[in-house]
């Protein structure tokens, strides 16, 4: 439409490596952001062999995590799916902090395409309503954010 050369990330999921991250913590928020990310991928083509899950027991945990599985080589991918909710001190704040700096350092480091699928919200309701209720699952969107993304670095 704009008659220029665009590079974009097609949907294809066919033969490529995934690994799920996936915190501990508020397990049962999480277990719907698992499992609406790994739908996702099979829906796009990818195979189950293909798509590996890490428990990990917090957010705080989730960069050591990615940056191992990201230079081992295993993964095309990674998803970090994982439920930070606000609670009565600060401590929120440094996990979201920390996570989210920490996962932004992995990627950029090593070239592989990180979904952010990490809830921070500030009430369990919220929490619930992005784990594939109201709006929508976010761990489906972090699944199709990092397919995309391979897809785009794949062509530069
Ligand atoms: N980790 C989470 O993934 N979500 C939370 O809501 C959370 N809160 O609220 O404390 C949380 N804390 C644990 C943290 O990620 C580490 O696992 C822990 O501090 C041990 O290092």
């Amino acid at each position: 439409m704009l008659h220029i050369k665009t590079i974009e990330g097609h949907l294809q999921a066919q033969d490529l490596k995934f690994t799920i991250i996936a915190s501990r913590f508020n397990d049962f928020i999480v277990d719907r952001l698992i499992g609406g990310a790994v739908d996702y991928l099979i829906r796009h083509g990818a195979e189950r062999e293909n798509i590996t899950l890490i428990r990990i027991p917090g957010a705080f945990e989730m960069p050591v995590v990615a940056s191992k599985v990201a230079k081992s080589g295993k993964a095309d991918a990674i998803i970090c799916v994982g439920a930070v909710i606000r609670g009565a001190t600060p401590h929120f704040d440094y996990v979201c902090s920390e996570a989210t700096k920490g996962i932004a350092h992995v990627s950029l480091e090593t070239g592989i395409p990180i979904g952010f699928g990490l809830l921070t919200t500030d009430s369990l309701e919220q929490s619930i309503e992005r784990a594939g209720s109201k709006a929508g699952n976010k761990g489906v969107d972090a699944a199709a954010a990092a397919l995309e993304t391979l897809r785009v670095l794949q062509q530069i």
